[in-house]
């Protein structure tokens, strides 16, 4: 039907085909699976920087560790500088030196490190040795050689000077951890990068490639475990049949000192066990618990420990028997704990049947409420795993009060790498400048300065343990995460965990000049983007605290301005007529200010003095409320709508500045990416003006909001089979209405009536992923631009998640040219069209 199209995408099919086995595209798409890992060969002055390296290297000892420690040593130099590295002989020779501190030491007692190094920190340092120049790695552990040698590469990738050397690290925070939420079925909760590494079909994957790789990254980041298997955990997981398969994937990760970890459903006992309840107290369920563990050890003897998700969105819970998480927590941890395993409860425990018109009620306040009156009633090798703030991963929240309620208990910070409400990968939002502020957050804890950093690390109270928790949900894309620029969020996790004082500029930094190269232009460039893109996001989509506006029953994607309202799931704006946000206060409110230390909660408190980034997660005022900097909400609202969707525009400008600058397959693949986070900058905004100006009738200062000039609405075209209909809701498309065919094909068409010139032309539709529809465009019969609706986008109808735009760079257009759009639709997909924007080509 349409032979032209169907020769186009095949000869695409055939030149992405060509291109792949060709080289160049193949060797890109290795280079992007290595991520940050790349080892670009490094040339002229930098190359010779590194000349003085010894020729050869020496490893003490022998073990999976040290020899992946080498294998990258090796690799990493080869790569980076051409020269291969020889065995060398112990102290006997100008040498590269890879050993733990034990073995060095008998080596050369004469080495001592400046300081006591704790176990994963290393020690880089060059010096002679009997006379011998060495650069030697060490470290207590032999995972910490490892991360010895991956820090070194790192500095030579960025061209770091690495003579002399003399440095010592210690990670921040024992325990660094990434959850995934694989399905055994090979899915994944809230993953946005393919299938999942690990499962496929119920079992664990035959060829784990991906999955050592994996450790790999991990392990360059100073990761030290993986929980493989989603947080709403499948029994299944720990079955007895299951465990050799759990221990291929441990297998795969050892080499890299990387720890397996499993998500367990707390009703196992009963359901693998059939035991009559999974009671925490019965005593034939503490010992199936028990001998489960002690099975699992046997078949993976370096297990890391377990995650529960309990009592939370339909999980089964303690709570079913009375008793408390810490019953739960403490049963478990008393069966790993001779293995040395560790128990993860998280404290995402909640009721999502709330009533919504008890203005008491307030999600927010239970895990406080639930875990801090349990505060000592932990075992010590049980850690509590927080969300960072209160609700859910949102844009903004305020930092979880429950961080400064523990004392007696260890806890561990839980932050989303994987971008559910921020994205879902699809736009650009780098998280460590959002993470930076919530761990550099002081919650003032009995007066004194407490930041979470220091809180989750166990450092404020002397804990035996603090952790620092990634959810990471990579997948079977080649570069893990979909968005390239995503990687960056994996990174910056790896690297806060490691080292929560570094700012989040260095870290952009640091993997831009990794991942492409030391172009101070591209540098500059993708490090600016990165650092402004999370309030980009957060300006389109959900203003002063209010949360992310989302569709929160659904796709967590798209614009959903009421979907949290009037459920049980507490995610609560409460924006009328007259005002919006929440009263948190002590005085008024539901009292969630008063979780917080006196500091704090006055701070949040008082309207006055809380932030205008938090003003309605703590307050409900009128639209017509002044904020600090001088707005009223409701022109706020409005503003930095208008300013978000900008920046995202930005965005494609300022990468476009990169062309030749990046590898092009990458420099395409970003392009297109940001070209539609443009165009959903755009939903999101009119959808969230829209609404709030029907809702507040309060006009936009600035006379944008509802006026588009040079828009034409596709329900006010000449339509030849199309029909209007209704979008829900309504601020999900303009005017809120679409057009839809129900033919085999129809025409939506208008007669241009501006002055002559060339222009840019959008064409918004609606890109479901139940069909394929195509599109063609005419300017006075002849066709200017087809494509097809081919997208995946998560959504099913026309709305605020499939809304996307094709622009139309250059149209040469006369008064009177009638445009034409042929819409042809594929299953349940309509060929939906929105409507089309015209601006002036040179705008
Ligand atoms: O944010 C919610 C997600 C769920 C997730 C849950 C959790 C794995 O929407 O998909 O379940 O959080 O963190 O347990």
């Amino acid at each position: 039907m349409f032979p032209e199209l169907r020769m186009r995408r095949l000869h695409s099919v055939l030149f992405a085909i060509l291109l792949l086995g060709g080289g160049r595209e193949g060797a890109q798409a290795e280079a992007s699976r290595d991520a940050w890992l790349r080892y670009a060969r490094l040339e002229g002055a930098q190359r010779t920087k590194y000349e003085s390296l010894p020729a050869n290297l020496v490893v003490l000892g022998d073990s999976a560790v040290l020899r992946s420690a080498q294998g990258e040593m090796i690799r990493g130099v080869k790569a980076m500088t051409g020269k291969t590295l020889g065995a060398g002989k112990n102290f006997q020779e100008k040498a590269i030196i890879l050993g733990t501190l034990a073995e060095i030491h008998t080596a050369a007692p004469e080495l001592v490190p400046p300081h006591p190094i704790g176990p994963d920190g290393f020690w880089l340092l060059t010096t002679q040795v009997r006379g011998f120049d060495c650069l030697i790695v060490t470290s207590p552990t032999e995972r910490g050689v490892l991360y010895g040698v991956f820090a070194f590469l790192s500095k030579m990738a960025r061209g770091e000077n690495v003579s002399p050397l003399n440095e010592l690290q210690q990670p921040y925070a024992a325990t660094r951890w990434v959850d995934q939420w694989d399905n055994l079925n090979g899915t994944i909760e809230r993953g946005y990068a393919g299938p999942s590494i690990f499962f496929e079909k119920g079992s664990v994957r035959p060829d784990l490639t991906r999955a050592g790789e994996y450790a790999r990254l991990l392990a360059s980041i100073g990761v030290t475990g993986c929980t493989v298997n989603n947080v709403n955990a499948d029994p299944r997981i720990i079955d007895d049949s299951f465990l050799p398969q759990l221990a291929r994937i441990a297998d795969a990760f050892r080499p890299w000192g990387v720890q397996l970890g499993v998500s367990v459903d707390l009703s196992s006992p009963k359901v693998l066990g059939n035991l009559d309840s999974f009671d925490p107290m019965e005593p034939p369920v503490i010992a199936w618990w028990r001998t489960k563990v002690d099975q699992i050890y046997r078949q993976i003897p370096d297990f890391g420990g377990f995650v529960v998700k309990a009592d939370s969105e339909g999980r089964a819970g303690p709570s079913s028997y009375g008793r408390t998480p810490a019953d739960a927590a403490n049963v478990i941890a008393r069966a790993l704990k001779p293995h040395g395993g560790v128990l993860f409860y998280r404290a995402f425990v909640y009721d999502h049947h709330l009533d919504w018109r008890n203005l008491k009620n307030d999600r927010a306040r239970a895990a406080y409420d639930i875990f801090h009156p349990l505060d000592g009633k932990f075992d010590d090798n049980v850690i509590v795993q927080i969300k960072y703030g209160p609700i859910d991963f949102q844009a903004r929240e305020p930092v979880s009060p429950l961080f400064g309620g523990l004392e007696k208990t260890n806890e561990g910070i839980e932050l989303q790498i994987t971008q559910e409400y921020t994205g879902q990968q699809r736009h650009l939002v780098f998280l460590p400048t959002m993470w930076k502020e919530i761990l550099d957050f002081d919650l003032r804890v009995n007066g004194e300065r407490t930041p979470v950093k220091q809180l989750v690390a166990g450092k404020v109270f002397g804990r035996s343990a603090g952790a620092f928790v990634g959810v990471a949900n990579v997948g079977m894309n080649e570069n893990w995460l979909g968005h390239p620029l995503a990687l960056a969020n994996l990174y910056g996790f790896g690297r806060l965990a490691w080292d929560p004082n570094l700012s989040a500029e260095t870290i952009a930094a640091e993997w831009t000049r990794l991942t492409f190269a030391d172009d101070p232009v591209v540098v500059k460039t993708i490090t600016g983007m990165l650092l402004a893109s999370w309030h980009t996001y957060e300006n389109y989509t959900g203003p002063l605290g209010s949360q992310t506006l989302t569709d929160i029953l659904g796709s967590h994607y798209g614009p959903g301005i009421e979907s949290s309202e009037r459920s049980g799931w507490g995610q609560w704006h409460r924006a009328d007529h007259e005002g919006i946000g929440m009263d948190r206060t002590v005085a008024t409110g539901t009292g969630y200010a008063g979780q917080y230390p006196p500091a704090i909660r006055d701070l949040y408190e008082s309207v006055q003095s809380t932030p205008d980034e938090l003003l309605l997660f703590f307050h409900h005022v009128p639209y017509t409320y002044r904020l600090h900097s001088g707005k009223t909400v409701i022109q706020h609202i409005y503003d930095s709508h208008y300013e978000g969707a900008e920046e995202a525009a930005d965005f494609v400008r300022q990468w476009k500045s990169l062309s030749h600058r990046v590898p092009d397959a990458l420099y395409t693949d970003v392009l297109a990416r940001l070209e539609y986070q443009a165009g959903h900058a755009i939903v999101w905004r009119d959808a969230i003006c829209n609404w709030f100006l029907r809702t507040s009738g309060i006009p936009d200062a600035k006379g944008r909001v509802g006026n588009h000039p040079d828009r034409i609405e596709a329900e006010a075209m000449q339509l030849t089979g199309y029909t209007a209909t209704d979008v829900t809701p309504w601020e999900n498309a303009s005017g809120g209405k679409g057009i839809e065919c129900a033919k085999a094909s129809c025409d939506a068409s208008f007669h241009f009536d501006r002055a002559a010139g060339a222009y840019e032309m959008d064409v918004q539709y609606f890109d479901q992923n139940n069909g394929e529809s195509k599109f063609r465009v005419f300017v006075r019969n002849r066709q200017v631009d087809e494509w097809i609706a081919s997208d995946h986008l998560p959504a099913t109808k026309p709305g605020g998640d499939s809304s996307t735009r094709r622009r139309i760079p250059s149209l040469i257009l006369r008064p009177g040219d009638e445009i034409r759009i042929e819409g042809i639709p594929d299953g349940e997909e309509h060929a939906p069209l929105d409507y089309v924007e015209l601006h002036a080509a040179s705008e």
